[in-house]
Parts: structure tokens; C-alpha cells; sequence
């Protein structure tokens, strides 16, 4: 077949394409690998040298005419005939086709935060929580620190004065707080955690921080001992870290507990070697916190805990510097 006719074929059925499958047969006969016009294409080796020049311009003139035509129908008809890479499946799900991208995460102190309540949780303990802007009365007072206490020295809290002249608010400097609050308002049995932020103008060094978060724990009942806080930390300290770690406690005074300790969790390492860290007070509640909220203490005894959330976060990943946890490096954070 010679060119012109070839040119006019294709124009008479280009003109009478009227369905996405006429275009596609359309396109496989005249432009596809085996199509008329690389047949065309190959008839040019065959030529003599003094026409291939004329025929290969008039062969590229065809092939745009055909080509053009053929994009013609196809935009005519709103097809995407011939070209299967651009339809497009909206059933299908997302795909992620930027570079650097990582799926957030929980905060490692969240994390941890969680993983303590969980933990708690399934030893019977339910979640309480109190606010962080507190008065002194919830911080101190009810909790047996009297007003020359040192620990109320302004120096070592963040207080917030009212411009009434009334009695300052405070951030909380512990989660003690929320004890009171809950025995304001639940009688015994009381067995609760809660978890939170506290304040203290401490000095930011590797294990201080100016703010920070406790999980404070209190049982009140009959005939709760110090066994049974003994049990209750060490219980918790091999459920979360390992059966090998064991506990021990410390004499220490809080104002709110009698008799009160430090409790300390101690660690194997692979070389052979241990090492003691304290991760929180604890002690038997004060007859007198018991008295101001109303409880018997001749009928009810209880016993509390503070533990330090990040020391735990650090001590359970190997975090050496607590400042990493605020800093908010990406880079940091991701790995947990
Ligand atoms: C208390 O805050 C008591 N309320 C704990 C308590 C509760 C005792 C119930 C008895 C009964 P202390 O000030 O030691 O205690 O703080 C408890 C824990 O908080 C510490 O063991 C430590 O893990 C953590 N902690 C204290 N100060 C900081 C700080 N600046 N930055 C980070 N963690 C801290």
C-alpha cells in the first residue's frame, strides 16, 4: 500500500470510530509495533538511495497526520483507550510516594505513662487525676506540710499570686495531691493511681528537670500493712522491668507518710556487674492525712507511692540525659 492511500484509509475509519474498543483496534492496526506504519517504516531499507529521502519525509508526515488523528477520536470519545497506565482504580489504598516519612508515635513518657496504668490496672488499681493548678491547702496543708514548712518555701515552687490579695494558686510539686482530692470525695476501699505533670523550680541537669511527671499510688482499707506496700512495689518493679531486678527499701521521711522510704530497684547487667537506682518515696498514710479528710484512722490504714516517670523511661531504655526527652529532636524521639 502506498503512502496516500494509507493516509486516506486511516482518515475514512478514523472518521467513523465511534467506541473506546474501535480506537484501541484502531491504534494496534495503524500505530502499534506491527502496524501499518512500521510496515511502512520498513519498506524504506528496501528503497533505492536517490527516494528514501522523499519517502521517509512523506512517511513522517503520515505518521503525525494518523497520530494527531487518532489523539483527535480519543479526546473526542473521552477515552483513555490504548494508554492503561492512566486509569486510575480509586478503590485502591494510598501509597506513600514521598522520601523521609515515618508514621508518629506516642512520646516515650506516654508511652511509659501507659504501659504503668496498664501495668497497674491489672493489679486492681483504678485511675484518679487532679489539676496541675492547685491550692496550697490539696499540695500542703492536708497532706501534714504545715505553712513554715520549708518544702512551701517560694524558692521551690512555682506559686501564682492572685490579684484579689486571696491565697495563691501553685503548680502542683507533686502528685500527692490528688490523694487528698480523692479521699474528699471516695470513701474507703481506695485503690488508685494517677498519673500527671508536676512543677519545681529545680535546677535542669541530666536526671532534673523543671517539670516532669509522677504516678502517685494510694490504697486506704482495713488492715493494710506494710507488707502489703512492700509486695504492691516489689510486684511491680519485676513485672516491669524483669523477674531478675529486686527491690529495696530505704528509711526517709515525708511529711504525709509514717513510716516513709525511698525505694530503690537493682539492676543486672550482662558484664556481672549491678547497680541500685532509686525510682520513688513511699510509706504508710499519716493518721493525721486521714484525720483532715475524714476517715477513721483507728478503723482505716493505707499506704502511698510517688514514682518519677521519666527516671523510669530512662532506666528502662538507657536514657542518659533526661534533657533528650523535652528537646523534641525527631531523631531522638523516632526510635521509640
Ligand atoms: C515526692 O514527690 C513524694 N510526693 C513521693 C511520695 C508519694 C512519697 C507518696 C510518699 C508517699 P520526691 O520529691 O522524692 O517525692 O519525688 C519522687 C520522684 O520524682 C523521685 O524519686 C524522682 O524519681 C522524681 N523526681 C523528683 N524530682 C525530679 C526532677 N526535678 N526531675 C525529674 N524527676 C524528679
Amino acid at each position: 500500500m502506498n503512502l496516500d492511500e494509507l493516509l486516506a484509509q486511516a482518515q475514512q475509519e478514523l472518521s467513523s470510530l465511534s467506541s473506546a474498543d474501535q480506537i484501541e483496534a484502531f491504534r494496534i492496526k495503524y500505530l502499534g509495533s506491527k502496524g501499518l506504519l512500521k510496515v511502512a517504516s520498513d519498506q524504506l531499507k528496501s528503497l533505492p538511495n536517490d527516494q528514501k529521502r522523499a519517502y521517509g519525509a512523506k512517511l513522517n508526515s503520515v505518521k503525525q497526520a494518523v497520530q494527531s488523528g487518532y489523539d483527535a477520536a480519543k479526546d473526542r470519545l473521552g477515552s483513555s483507550a490504548g494508554s492503561a497506565e492512566v486509569l486510575v482504580d480509586i478503590t485502591e489504598p494510598g501509597r506513600i510516594t514521598f522520601g523521609d516519612y515515618h508514621p508518629g508515635s506516642l512520646h516515650i513518657v506516654h508511652q511509659t505513662i501507659d504501659a504503668l496504668t496498664e501495668l497497674f490496672g491489672r493489679m486492681g488499681f483504678s485511675i484518679a487525676q487532679g489539676p496541675e493548678l492547685e491550692d496550697e491547702f490539696h499540695n500542703f496543708e492536708a497532706l501534714n506540710v504545715p505553712r513554715h514548712h520549708p518544702a512551701r518555701d517560694p524558692l521551690d515552687n512555682f506559686y501564682l499570686q492572685r490579684p484579689s490579695g486571696a491565697a495563691p494558686f501553685m503548680l502542683r510539686s507533686q502528685t500527692s495531691s490528688v490523694q487528698i482530692r480523692v479521699l474528699e470525695t471516695h470513701k474507703p476501699p481506695v485503690r488508685i493511681i494517677a498519673p500527671g505533670r508536676v512543677y519545681r523550680p529545680d535546677t535542669v541537669d541530666a536526671t532534673h528537670s523543671f517539670m516532669f511527671h509522677q504516678i502517685e499510688g494510694l490504697v486506704v482499707d482495713e488492715d493494710i500493712t506494710m507488707v502489703d506496700l512492700k509486695t504492691c512495689i516489689d510486684q511491680f518493679a519485676k513485672a516491669f522491668f524483669g523477674a531478675d531486678v529486686e527491690t529495696r527499701f530505704r528509711p526517709s521521711f515525708f511529711p504525709f507518710t509514717e513510716p516513709s522510704a525511698e525505694f530503690d530497684v537493682r539492676f543486672h547487667y550482662a558484664d556481672g556487674s549491678s547497680k541500685w537506682v532509686e525510682l520513688g518515696g513511699c510509706g504508710m498514710v499519716d493518721p493525721n492525712v486521714l484525720e483532715t479528710v475524714k476517715i477513721d484512722p483507728e478503723k482505716y490504714t493505707g499506704f502511698a507511692f510517688g514514682l518519677g516517670v521519666e527516671r523510669i523511661a530512662m532506666r528502662k531504655h538507657g536514657i542518659e540525659d533526661i534533657r533528650l526527652l523535652f528537646e523534641n529532636d525527631v531523631r531522638f524521639l523516632k526510635q521509640f
